[in-house]
């Protein structure tokens, strides 16, 4: 039986590492260098010194090593006449060509979803945190435990096999499978535990406002700047992995949750995807998402068709959603965005009290104004109602109290028995 040890080979604290981008036709060459300034960041996140970079025409992709035989012996002799520990593709690899390229060059080689998937097993913290990103490794390394067995372990260890990384080294298919179905229990538990979270958050119907974004956006800072809570913030990738909800009160008085969450980036593996379901879970409960975008980088439209994209493939895009442009204070574009704009600085906290307003008005377009009766008897949710709604008048009859009241959805439904003229 293989032991199911964490194994701890020696790694050099920075790891001295290879860039390889490849594109399919010319048209395609700035894409492919402007995701590999994003891999460079990533691998730096990761704890890696970008020392070269490989671009390259590869019109069809070798079955066997992804780029052609000659570039690979190229990457030979680079790897064996320096200091070269990781050689990370900005492209997906078949497990096949991952395994090949190792062989033949002798040198760890990641993909970007290995990369995403690492710097997340550093970034986790919380135990649902943990295993989500646990769950996403073991998906990612179960087929590249075929065959041969495990090729990470003559390698070394650093970046890629970290979390469940080292313990994988010496275990098979079949154990990777148990360990995976234990962990989709244990996730399940904590979902319900969630769940029974969640319920309860609901029955205070606040309006949910959540910040979604491509990472490094500024959405923690704008959390922070916006309830003082105590966020991690920070300039590198994927700083946030646990949501995190505070209260927050609006221009017009209105309460509501403001969650901050996990922020997305190109080709965002779906193993982390399907691992993080209950992450997302959450933001689908979301009354409006706030769209939080970094202006001030070079690539902001990309990153907006990113992030558009994710929520496209979460089904979350049928939310309301504000546009929020991040960083104005580093503001230097000729072009500016399509409006309507919400500009703000979250870290110089300017243009926030137009945000709040802006947040209110959306809110409002969704409300509905309703009268309702309460009899002196079931008199107890009008303080609630007080707390989340607005009041527009009150009359106190014989019976019991009348109000006109400004409510959304979640509270048209929660008080449908007190609404004068419901059956
Ligand atoms: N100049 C400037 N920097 C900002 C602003 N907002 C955020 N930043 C910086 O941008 C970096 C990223 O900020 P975060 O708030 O951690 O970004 P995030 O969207 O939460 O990132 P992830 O958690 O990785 O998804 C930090 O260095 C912030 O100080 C801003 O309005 N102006
Ligand atoms: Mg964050």
């Amino acid at each position: 039986m293989p032991s199911f040890q964490k194994t701890c080979p020696q790694t050099p604290t920075f790891e001295n590492a290879l860039l390889v981008g490849c594109y399919r036709s010319s048209r395609d060459k700035k894409k492919t260098l402007d995701s590999l300034d994003e891999l460079k960041r990533l691998a730096e996140t990761a704890g890696a010194i970008v020392r070269h970079r490989l671009v390259q025409e590869v019109r069809k992709i070798d079955p066997s090593t992804y780029i052609k035989s000659g570039k690979v012996e190229e990457i030979l002799a680079l790897a064996q006449s320096g200091d070269l520990h990781v050689i990370i593709f900005d492209e997906d690899l078949s497990p096949t060509q991952n395994r090949n390229l190792e062989d033949v060059i002798g040198v760890k080689v990641l993909d970007r979803t290995g990369l995403i998937l690492d710097i997340f097993a550093k970034r986790a913290h919380t135990k649902e945190g943990k295993l989500q990103v646990e769950l996403a490794q073991m998906k990612y390394l179960l087929p590249r435990l075929v065959g041969k067995g495990i090729h990470f372990s003559r390698l070394g260890g650093g970046i890629g096999t970290r979390g469940p990384g080292e313990t994988q080294l010496e275990v098979d298919r079949r154990r990777a499978r148990e360990r995976i179905s234990r962990l989709q229990q244990e996730l399940e538990g904590l979902k319900r535990h969630r769940k029974i979270h969640r319920e309860k958050r609901e029955a205070i119907p606040l309006p949910i406002v959540t910040l979604v974004g491509y990472t490094n956006a500024g959405k923690s800072t704008l959390m922070k700047s916006l309830t003082g809570a105590d966020v991690f913030v920070a300039d590198t990738l994927f700083a946030t992995l646990d949501p995190t909800v505070r209260r927050l009160k609006l221009p017009s008085n209105r309460e509501i949750l403001l969650t901050d969450t996990v922020g997305f980036v190109n080709k965002l593996p779906h193993q982390l995807i399907e691992a993080f379901h209950s992450t997302f879970e959450e933001v689908r409960s979301s009354d409006l998402l706030l769209h939080v975008i970094d202006i001030s980088h070079p690539l902001y439209r990309q990153q907006v068709t990113a992030v558009e994209g994710v929520l496209r493939d979460l089904e979350l895009d049928s939310i309301s959603l504000i546009k929020i442009y991040n960083k104005m204070d580093l503001f230097h574009h000729e072009d500016s965005p399509e409006d309507p704009i919400i500009g703000i600085s979250a870290l110089k906290k300017e243009g926030l009290k137009n945000l709040l307003l802006s947040i209110d008005d959306h809110l409002s377009k969704n409300l509905k104004q309703v009268s309702l009766f309460f009899p002196y008897e079931d008199f107890q949710p009008i303080s609630e109602i007080y707390k989340n709604c607005r009041v527009l008048s009150r009359k106190d009859l014989g019976k019991g109290v009348r109000l006109s009241v400004e409510m959304g959805e979640k509270h048209l439904n929660r008080y449908q028995r007190f609404i004068e003229g419901h059956k």
